[in-house]
Parts: structure tokens; sequence; C-alpha cells
């Protein structure tokens, strides 16, 4: 059933990576939360996003926009060029209210420019950029991105952040004064304890091991080394068994750390998996080992799941634990500190597992829709303002 909506209907339209990471996820949920909202959501990515699953879900029309084909263009025609003929194109029959960039570059860029062409049409719409990190962590270390980025940030209606932290990294980095709303993302019911144990990690608890999951796309800055250290000093202490899953270009180094410290037949790869929600409830802790996490989707789709996490304490992680049994923090980038303060949440299991269960509960997504829905009601009246003051 439809929940109860006390905005006026939108027509949204939201510009995302299709990829496992975060990002896509809080996009392709945020898609799916408007439409049953009764918005009409249009959702704009390179492939259907990872979250769907091969099949775009009900209410949301999902738009795969592919370059030309043509020798000429083979190598000059990036996806934002194909992205705004979408847009443009869909903006014929349903002219968007809302243009939704998940991060400034390259989306927010290509919005500004068909927000131009619809203004001109007659069809003047409001842009909203959320931002998840990368916009700020990464790009702005070259001062010509910084600029490109910077314009971008300023001149958008409405700039969200998924948590204070990314939030005050934002405002600094790029030198802006201009408000920034702090919408921290969700989680999905679909993570919750009450799973079949999953078979692999189950075996773990029938040899008396505890059982360790860590998850990430294994880019750098995840840093599954530091995750492979703790584990080593956990396994010092318990008999253990690290799961890895999910897959990128720093897990073979890993497991190239693992052998190193003759513990890699304690270390078990699962590979890239979609239904992740599988995994949590019957592991006995996660390990997040990130240098960086703006907000750490991973961390609060374990806790809903009854799991408690130790993680470095980076970005929004902090924040995203709060306080309770169900978290321990450890400066990034020393294993044998993060393997400490897992050990801690060996103790009395079923209270930390509760505390987790409650902690998640803050970050409902009603909760972020309704932040989500303020946020464009905010952006359309002010809009409304400038026109007839
Ligand atoms: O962490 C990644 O490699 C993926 C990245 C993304 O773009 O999807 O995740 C970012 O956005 C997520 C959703 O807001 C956050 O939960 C992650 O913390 C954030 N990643 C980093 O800050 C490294």
């Amino acid at each position: 059933m439809p929940l109860v909506n006390k905005m006026a209907r939108k027509t949204v339209f939201l510009s995302c990576h299709p990829s496992a990471g975060g990002s896509g996820v809080v996009a392709s949920e945020l898609a799916l939360g408007l439409a049953e909202r009764e918005h009409d959501v249009h959702l704009f990515s390179s492939e259907i996003p990872f979250r769907y699953g091969p099949l775009p879900p009900k209410g949301v029309t999902v738009h795969t926009p592919s370059p030309i084909h043509h020798p000429l263009f083979q190598k000059t025609m990036p996806h934002g060029f194909a992205l705004a003929q979408s847009l443009l194109c869909q903006a014929q029959s349903t002219p968007p209210d809302i243009l939704h960039a998940h991060y400034a570059f390259p989306f927010a860029l290509v919005h500004q420019y068909v927000a131009g062409i619809l203004k001109q049409r007659g069809q003047p719409c409001q842009q909203v950029v959320t931002l998840h990190g990368t916009d700020t962590t990464l790009l702005a270390s070259d001062p010509c991105y910084l600029d490109l980025i910077r314009q971008a940030l300023e001149r958008v209606d409405g700039l969200s952040a998924v948590s204070s932290s990314l939030a005050l990294e934002t405002l600094s980095t790029f030198g802006l004064t201009r408000s920034v709303d702090v919408i921290p993302n969700w989680v999905s019911p679909q993570f919750h304890p009450h799973r079949p144990p999953h078979p692999a990690i189950a075996a773990a608890h029938s040899a008396n091991e505890v059982a360790v999951l860590h998850l990430s796309n294994f880019r750098p800055i995840k840093r599954p080394d530091i995750a492979i250290k703790a584990f080593s000093t956990i396994l010092a202490n318990r008999p253990a068994r690290l799961f890895l899953a999910g897959d990128g270009p720093e897990k073979e180094g890993a497991l190239a750390l693992a052998r190193s410290l003759g513990i890699h037949n304690r270390v078990e790869s699962l590979g890239s998996l979609r239904e992740i929600e599988t995994l949590y409830p019957t592991a006995d802790l996660l390990l997040s080992s990130s240098d960086h996490e703006s907000f750490g989707l991973a961390v609060l789709e374990a806790l809903a799941s009854g799991v408690p996490v130790a993680s470095t304490a980076v970005g929004g992680v902090p924040d995203l634990l709060g306080k309770g049994s169900h978290g321990a923090l450890a400066s990034a980038g020393d294993g044998q500190a993060l393997g400490k303060a897992a050990l801690t949440l060996l103790v009395n299991p079923k209270d930390r597992s509760l505390s987790a269960i409650n902690r998640a509960k803050d970050f409902s997504p009603e909760i972020a829709l309704e932040k989500y829905e303020t946020l464009y009601s905010r952006v359309s009246r002010d809009s409304r303002k400038r026109v007839n003051p």
C-alpha cells in the first residue's frame, strides 16, 4: 500500500552510478521510495542499477543512456553526453520538477547543462545534489576538478550530504558559504537478523570458530590489508575464520598478505554476491577497515542484521555507530588496534546484537524519504519566491 504522501506529486529525474557501491544503492532505493509515495520517478544510469537486479522494479522508469555507436564518436562520447540527450528526450513528454544528481561529478555538471536548455524551452526545474564522498575526498585534490565541482555546488538549488562529517569537509574543502542539508542514508527492510544460516559462514560456527565478515569493493581506500592484519590479531586470541565478500583491485594483495602471515587457510573468499543481506546475520562481527567512509552503508546493514561492528574511526562511521555495545572503533591504518577492538565485541553477543538492531532503527527509510521530500519542497518554494517575490 502506498505510504501517505503529504507533498505535492513531483516528477523527479535521478542520475547515479549503477554499481554495487553505496551511492547507487541509495539512489535506487530513494527512487523506489519516492515512487511508492506516488511521485513520477525516472532513474538514469549507464546500466540497470545493481540493487534492482536484472529487471527494473515497478514504479520507477529506468533509463540506460548509451553512447552513439559510430566510429567517429568511438573515443569521444562519454556517458555524460548520452545522459544529457536521454534527460532532454524524456523531458519532452514529462518535464521534470527536480533533477537529482548522486555525486556532483559528473552528474550535476550534466544536469546543469540540461537545466539551462529546459529553462530556455520554458520548462524550468530545480537541481539537487547528494554528496557521497568522492567529489570532496578524491577529485577536489586536483585544483582544476576543484573549480569545476565548486561552481556546480554553488549553483545547485539544494545540496545534501550523507553525514555531518562529509558536509563539514565539503564546506571547508570547496570554501562554500551555502547551506548543506545532512540526510543520513537508511537501511532497507531486507536487512534483518531472521534469515536462514548462510551455509559457508555457518560451517565456521560448527567448528567453534568466530565468523568474521569483511565486505567491500576492495578499492585501495577500503584497506583490506588492515582487515587481514586485524584478523590475524583476532586469530592469535580465538579460533576464527575471515570471510571476504565482494571483489576489487586490492583483493589479490589481501590474499597474498594472508598467505605471507600464514593465515590463508583461515580466510575464505566468497566473491561478488548479489544477495548480500543473506550473509550478515550468520556472522559474529563485521570488520570495516577503510581509510575513509563518508557514511558506511555496510556498517549500517550489519547493525540492522544484528551484527556488531569493529571499524576504523573515519568519516561518518563514529556518528553512525553512536553509543552502545554494538560497536568498537580503532584508528585508521592500525590493524592490530582494529583486531583488539574486534575482540572486545565477542563477549555478551546477545546484548550486542540487540543494541545493533536498536541503533539501526534510527536509520529508517521513512525518516530519510521525508527529509528528501522536504528538501524538494523547499527548493521548489524558494524558486517560486524568486519568480514572484
Ligand atoms: O565506498 C565506495 O567505494 C562506494 C561509494 C559509492 O560511491 O557508492 O560509497 C560512498 O557512498 C556510500 C553511500 O552514501 C557511503 O556509504 C560510503 O561510505 C561512501 N564511500 C566512501 O566514502 C569511501
